[in-house]
């Protein structure tokens, strides 16, 4: 509310500065000695004094946002995309300084004057050339370089990854690790859904038997990881700002990437001197009014911690009872009871 009546008065006293140099500019002109240069050169020094505060305030600004940036790159791929950034932000950098000063400049060098008049310049093809084929250049360049490492994050990984699969759903992530055998066990399909099975696994696949839910994403250090992507409702957004990645959830396609983590979370909190540091995993996509809460922690260990880990979970099967036999009350409709691995709950 105060806020918004500053901006109300800033408003109101800009109006009336306004209407007083109208004003004073009528009367001027009523009087006949209207002063058209001095105008002109007021303007084009004022726009000259914008340009320098301009410069100055953007100084500021990144100097003040300067402990909010990201800290460097977890991953392999992450320094890629970095460079991507770091190049994009050099070019147009580059042409918003030098474009700026000379909008500005020549605002107030080719202000009005009566003793010269303006020249005529109706058009220069080598310069239209030249400002057509240098942009050309540069966005073919930066455009092959987002490519190569776009390719190289969703190209097929190296055979010893590991693989998680992250489903999307409003308002929370599913994380299933394959447990020992290495191998993630299929999914049966959404219909299979039910509090017993939270992202409808194919019981009757043996590889599902061992896979596990995790509560945070837990990972390596120095191996390579495929991310599986599923979304159960919506489009959600796997993201993980630390290691540069992101990819979209949507239902009904799996997406995934690869990516290599570089530091764990012991040495990032080293290095930034801050114990209470953690990767994070949220979700990217405004996917609904839940969804702040898509929010998990993400812990890189050494192999040897994480191997350990692994074998500390539970099998998600096990949790759930589903290679129990079903109890007798519930045979009568189900004539497959017996069965090890027909474990359908629904
Ligand atoms: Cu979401």
């Amino acid at each position: 509310m105060t806020a918004l009546l500053i901006i109300l008065v800033i408003v109101l006293v800009l109006v009336v500065l306004l209407q007083i140099a109208l004003t004073s500019d009528f009367i001027n002109f009523i009087k006949g000695d209207d002063d058209e240069e001095g105008r002109s050169k007021f303007q084009g020094t004022m726009l000259m004094v914008f340009l320098v505060f301009g410069f100055i305030a953007l100084l500021w600004s990144v100097y003040y946002f300067k402990g909010r940036f990201l800290p460097e790159p977890a991953s392999e791929h992450g320094h890629l995309i970095d460079m991507n950034f770091n190049l994009a932000l050099l070019f147009t950098g580059i042409v918003f300084v030098v474009t700026q000063i000379l909008l500005f400049y020549f605002a107030y060098k080719f202000r009005y004057r009566k003793d010269r008049k303006a020249l005529y310049f109706p058009e220069n093809n080598k310069l239209e050339v030249a400002w057509t084929i240098v942009p050309a250049i540069v966005l073919t360049f930066l455009i092959v370089k987002g490519l190569t490492s776009w390719y190289a994050i969703t190209s097929d990984a190296p055979e010893d990854k590991i693989v998680f699969e992250a489903t999307g759903k409003q308002f929370a992530w599913v994380l299933r690790y394959p447990g020992v055998d290495g191998e993630l066990g299929a999914l049966a399909g959404r219909d299979k859904v039910s509090p017993t099975n939270e992202v409808g696994i194919d019981w009757n696949d043996p590889s599902s038997k061992d896979d596990f839910l995790a509560n945070d994403i837990v990972l390596p250090v120095g191996k390579p990881v495929e991310v599986q992507i599923e979304a159960m409702d919506v489009i959600h957004s796997f993201f993980l700002p630390h290691f540069r990645l992101k990819m979209d959830a949507v239902p009904g396609i799996t997406t995934r990437f690869w990516f290599v983590p570089t530091i764990t979370t012991a040495e990032m909190r080293e290095k930034l001197g801050d114990p209470g540091f953690n990767f994070e995993l949220a979700c990217a996509e405004l996917c609904g009014r839940g969804h702040s809460s898509m929010r998990k922690v993400v812990t890189i260990v050494t192999p040897e911690e994480y191997d350990k880990w692994v074998k500390a979970q539970t099998p998600y099967s096990q949790l759930v009872g589903a290679y129990e036999q079903k109890a007798p009350l519930q045979t009568a409709d189900n004539s497959n009871t017996g069965t090890p691995l027909n474990a359908e709950i629904n």
